[in-house]
């Protein structure tokens, strides 16, 4: 199964007008026009619902059609009850450069200024250039995308993995992070690039690194924002594996078929409470595991899991 272009996809993910573009009418930056490659591509295999960020010529970097149709899929995904798990992944050499910074939603409009002036020194905010730039708001993106899209991934019905193939930069690192298992080729890294723009961490980057290594190691990452190599960010807890690059595609899947084959409910639910327990006493972290195990214990999957371990045989767990 292969999806093209969604006009749906766009058109819902775009529900206010943005005051300095129109993304449902003018296509993304270095998006290609109706007929050619699409943006994203969506197949199955067995119950894995594998996403491929595709525009590989711009290393995957996100345009406003492309968060769109993500978000979509995921949608889709979490709707269809024959998929138990989600490979995220990208074409090419890169997994996601992050916004694309040529998207007209957030690109600003410059003005040329008249030759031998200079904005210098002379116009507050301006870059020193002989342009003049017409910033937008690009915190509208982010209330109408990056958000509605982390969110998303995180309250997934089904686990998710992330196979990040290649340099995973700004929102690209982020929402690789956002995933349940993330796996990594030892030629991949991870940037923080919002700084080397004069920006701040954004699509959950500074929620999750803190949590994932700490506040030396999260600030170290997005002050600087330098590459982390895959095989340090393993090391550091940053992601949960790390393989030689030919492995990379066959580990994923591997590793999503295993968590598709698992009690899906408990999964997310395990992933909900440990998320939920950074931010509880111990005692209220204790009472919501007796809460959750409690409605456990009456669903299918506990009941299959007990009856196939003692009869000795494969479950076959059911419950989303
Ligand atoms: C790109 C991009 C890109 C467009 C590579 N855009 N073309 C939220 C709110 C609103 C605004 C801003 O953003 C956000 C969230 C964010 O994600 S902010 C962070 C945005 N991302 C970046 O700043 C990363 C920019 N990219 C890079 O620093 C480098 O490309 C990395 C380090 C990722 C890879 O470097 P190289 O391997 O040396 O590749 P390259 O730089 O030569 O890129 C290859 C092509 O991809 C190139 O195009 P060209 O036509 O020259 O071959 C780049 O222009 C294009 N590209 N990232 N984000």
């Amino acid at each position: 199964m292969s999806t093209a272009h969604d006009p749906e996809a766009n058109r819902s993910a775009n529900p206010g007008m943005h005051p300095g573009a129109d993304p449902g009418s003018s296509p993304g930056a270095g998006d290609a026009p109706s007929g050619a490659d699409p943006v994203l591509l969506v197949s199955q295999e067995g119950a894995v619902r594998v996403l491929t960020l595709n525009r590989p010529q711009a290393l995957n970097a996100f345009t406003t059609p492309m968060l769109g149709q993500l978000r979509h899929a995921l949608d889709d995904a979490a709707a269809d009850t024959t998929v138990r798990a989600v490979l995220v992944t990208g074409a090419g050499r890169a997994f996601c450069a992050g916004q694309d910074l040529n998207d007209p939603y957030i690109k600003p409009e410059f003005e040329e200024l008249p030759p031998g002036s200079s904005s210098t020194g002379t116009l507050a905010g301006q870059p020193e250039t002989h342009r003049r730039a017409k910033p937008k708001d690009i915190g509208h993106l982010l209330d109408h995308y990056y958000i509605p899209l982390a969110l998303r991934l995180r309250s997934m019905p089904v686990p998710t993995v992330c196979a990040v193939n290649g340099v995973a930069a700004g929102a690209g690192a982020n929402i690789a992070l956002g995933c349940d298992i993330v796996i990594a080729g030892r030629s991949a890294s991870f940037i923080q690039a919002f700084s080397r723009i004069g920006l701040v961490p954004d699509c959950g980057g500074t929620w999750l690194l803190t949590r994932l290594v700490g506040r030396a190691r999260a600030l170290q990452l997005t002050l600087l924002g330098d590459k982390l190599p895959a095989e340090q960010a393993q090391q550091w807890g940053l992601i949960a594996r790390c393989v030689a690059d030919e492995e990379l595609p066959a580990a994923a899947m591997a590793l999503a078929q295993q968590l598709a084959g698992m009690p899906t409910r408990a999964l997310v639910q395990t992933r909900a409470a440990l998320d939920e327990a950074m931010d509880l006493e111990l005692e209220d972290a204790l009472r919501l595991e007796a809460r959750l195990q409690s409605q456990m214990g009456f669903a299918h999957d506990y009941l299959e899991g007990t009856a196939a371990f003692l009869d000795k045989r494969k479950p076959n767990f059911k419950d989303r």
